[in-house]
């Protein structure tokens, strides 16, 4: 038990497991801010004493948390144009998931932005000092809040592509988590471990998406004017599965 506490860093095991298609550190940093908000979750388990029964000897093993997980695209749009203030709504229902995704054990969701003007933005000059010196763009942003069933509502505002998650369960607050081992678990029985890892009714409900663009022109400068129209941003959204799978700990397994 005590080498298992050893193992506590700042990544949990499951952000590592969806992290592997990240592919700038901006996401990456978001994740690892997400899994530290997610460790530090108070959880008090639900699971009361059973009466002693034949797997009650599995509360004084240690367990390693392993398993499969994978994405499930769910919907995307592309060159969504927003003016200033300008507010897009999208509501889904769990009825909406692919028909994939309607077996599987769905832990996660995945919103997913790119900010087109981030790298092009398409402010406009008009004056004949332009020549000499248009001035520059200033960042468009786009904010947002995300509600999913049974989790407190996602807001964000970025100007850069960006990645934010909506988890469907609660890991367990004795879940000792490695940055870069799998996690660990003590005190529990397999069902009661295998249980913690379902979403079960938590993906039952409404995903209400809002999406405002906050749009910005650089300053003008002398004889020429800047105007900035619009933001244009490509959204998808995924769905993330993770089977469970729990493996005894011994001195040999790492
Ligand atoms: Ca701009
Ligand atoms: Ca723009």
């Amino acid at each position: 038990m005590q080498k298992a506490e050893d193992k506590i860093l700042e990544e949990s095991f499951f952000q590592k497991s969806i992290s592997s298609f990240k592919t700038n550190r901006t996401l990456q940093v978001t994740s690892i801010f997400v899994s530290l908000i997610l460790i530090s979750i108070p959880v008090y388990s639900i699971y009361g004493k059973h009466n002693a029964s034949d797997d009650e000897y599995q509360r004084d093993l240690v367990y390693v948390i392993d398993g499969e997980a994978g994405s499930i695209a769910w919907t995307s749009q592309n060159n969504l144009e927003l003016s200033d203030d300008e507010v897009f709504t999208l509501t889904l229902t769990n009825e909406d998931f692919p028909d994939e995704a309607k077996n599987m054990n769905i832990i996660a969701l995945e919103i997913s932005i790119d900010i087109i003007d981030y790298e092009s933005d398409n402010e406009e000059t008009n004056g004949v000092g332009c020549a000499i010196d248009s001035g520059e763009d200033a960042y468009d942003s786009i904010s947002g809040i995300v509600s999913t069933p049974n989790n407190e509502p996602l807001d964000f505002e970025y100007h850069s592509s960006f990645t934010v998650y909506s988890q469907f369960f609660e890991l367990p607050e004795d879940l000792i988590a490695g940055f870069d081992s799998p996690g660990f678990i003590t005190g529990y029985t397999v069902k009661e471990i295998e249980k913690m890892f379902q979403s079960g009714d938590n993906i039952v409900g409404e995903y209400n998406f809002e999406f405002t663009g906050n749009v910005e022109s650089g300053d003008s400068t002398f004889q020429c004017e800047r105007q900035d129209p619009s933001i244009t941003i490509d959204y998808y959204f995924e769905l993330k599965w993770f089977d469970v799978e729990l493996i005894e700990y011994d001195d040999d397994f790492l």
